[in-house]
């Protein structure tokens, strides 16, 4: 048997009933036997079965009390998974389906990830079954405060530095930081995704959504084509989704329909972003309300038929395994030609298939939506330097940063002879980094 399927294959029997891990694992471990036939060394180092482990994972009850005055029990979680080219790095998500086998796919899809934003940052995810959800402020604070009484001991500006993800934006990152900064009587750049008055940077917020947007450019621009009029569907209305759409419509491009995880919104006009903002942004509130507002729209229950709308451009920026393989199919009949992944995994692998069969440009989430956290490593730069940078500073950072991704990702599908395969080419890329690094380190 090969060696990548000979770990694939153990990896499987060795961590039982996660499904998701198990996924994202095949498609990675899939693609990088190119690089293990050149390297024979790898193997004897042990090295593919030393990166599906991660390096320590840290699990924890999280007690807090509600407004009624009950006591709720949450589980957290840290999987700190390698560090080999910096400290971990990695989101925190707050969303009731979170369990071991969600963190560790996000782990792992983090680690080459962070590798392809070609800054020093090694991988990381955690996060909580908390539902944020319909919790009073206070409620929320009350959580964060007690999860990172437990996370604190194992967090570090130097060792391992946390952002948002789902159900943890602004509002949570800056309970988190208080809590830490209480306990440690440190003010250092341990969390990123920090609000302005507090050490955050500037574009953070916007940095995944129009990171993703400047990787779609770059990849239209090299087929002689641009953004502008072309017709686009963006899944989900959180901070991804909502930036995204911010820059492709400045852009030019026309965003015709968006959803929450209740159904969708199609508004042929184009989405009024203004307006989904105060919905979601200000009131916390759910997208059916945006047809109150712009009478024009239709509301859809369920989010599926998002996929059966004609568009050019799909940029699902929701939630893993979103697309399947019949959503993808809708989308290729309806002629679309470029996916772009702003979430994380949200095309299964059989969904990817559909895609590079019918020579869709498909750009995966690790390469297209590592805008955000290269900008969450240029937050710690500007924390540790003591210093500030300006919006067009930072932007145009993060433009270089995805304009490179997508040259590396191209040149290495190109290099071991599968070009325009992006997920080969993102696979490639950020491994050969990392392995080269634990290489150097030895058997650690
Ligand atoms: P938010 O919490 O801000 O928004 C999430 C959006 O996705 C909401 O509209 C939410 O709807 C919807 N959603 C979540 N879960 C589901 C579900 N199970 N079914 C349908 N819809 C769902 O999160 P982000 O925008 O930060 O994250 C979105 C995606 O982008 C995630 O996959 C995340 O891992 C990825 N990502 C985020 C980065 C960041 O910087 N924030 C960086 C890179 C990737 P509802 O409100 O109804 O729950
Ligand atoms: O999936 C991701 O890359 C994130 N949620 C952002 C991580 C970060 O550290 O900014």
């Amino acid at each position: 048997m090969k060696y990548v399927e000979k770990v694939l294959e153990d990896l499987k029997k060795r961590n039982p009933n996660e499904p998701e891990f198990h996924q994202a694992a095949t498609e990675i471990l899939t693609t990088l036997s190119p690089i293990v036939e050149k390297h024979p060394e790898y193997e004897a180092a042990g090295l593919l079965e030393r990166f599906v482990e991660p390096e320590r994972i840290i699990m924890f009850r999280v007690p807090w009390v509600d407004d009624s005055g009950k006591v709720n029990i949450n589980k957290g979680y840290r999987v700190q998974f390698n560090s080999a080219i910096g400290p971990y790095k990695g989101g925190l998500r707050f969303h009731p389906s979170v369990n071991l086998s969600i963190i560790k796919f996000l782990g792992l899809e983090q680690i080459l990830k962070n590798s392809l934003t070609g800054l020093p940052i090694g991988g990381g995810k955690g996060g909580s079954d908390f539902d944020p959800k319909g919790k009073s402020d206070r409620e929320v604070m009350a959580f964060c405060q007690s999860f990172m009484t437990e996370l604190y001991r194992h967090i570090g500006a130097d060792t391992d530095v946390p952002a948002g993800d789902i159900g943890v934006g602004a509002r949570e990152i800056g309970f988190l930081f208080g809590q830490y900064k209480r306990i440690c009587a440190e003010h250092v750049g341990v969390l990123t995704g920090r609000g302005l008055a507090y050490g955050g940077s500037l574009v953070r917020k916007e940095a995944t959504g129009y990171g993703l947007v400047y990787i779609v450019e770059e990849a239209l621009k090299a087929r002689g084509e641009s953004l502008n009029n072309k017709k686009v569907i963006i899944s989900g209305s959180g901070n991804v989704a909502i930036y995204a759409c911010e820059k492709a419509q400045s852009l030019g491009a026309k965003v015709v329909a968006m959803y929450d995880s209740d159904g969708y919104v199609y508004d042929a006009n184009g989405i009024n972003l203004a307006v989904i903002k105060e919905i979601k942004e200000i009131r916390r509130g759910r997208i059916k309300e945006y047809t109150q507002k712009v009478k024009s729209a239709i509301y859809t229950e369920g989010c599926k038929g998002i996929w059966t709308i004609p568009c050019d451009i799909a940029l699902p920026c929701a939630t893993q395994n979103e697309i399947d393989a019949d959503s993808a199919s809708a989308l290729v009949k309806n002629g679309v030609k470029y996916v772009a992944e702003g979430a994380n995994m949200p095309s299964t692998l059989e969904a990817i298939e559909v895609f590079q069969n019918n020579k869709v440009v498909f750009l995966p989430a690790k390469a297209a939506n590592a805008g955000g956290v290269a900008t969450s490593a240029l937050e710690m730069a500007q924390s540790s330097g003591r210093m500030f940078w300006s919006f067009e500073e930072v932007d145009e950072k993060l433009k270089n940063i995805m304009i490179n991704i997508y040259h590396n990702i191209d040149d290495a599908a190109k290099e071991y002879g599968y070009e325009g395969n992006y997920v080969m080419g993102a696979n490639i890329a950020g491994f050969l980094k990392v392995a080269a690094a634990m290489m150097a380190h030895g058997v650690v």
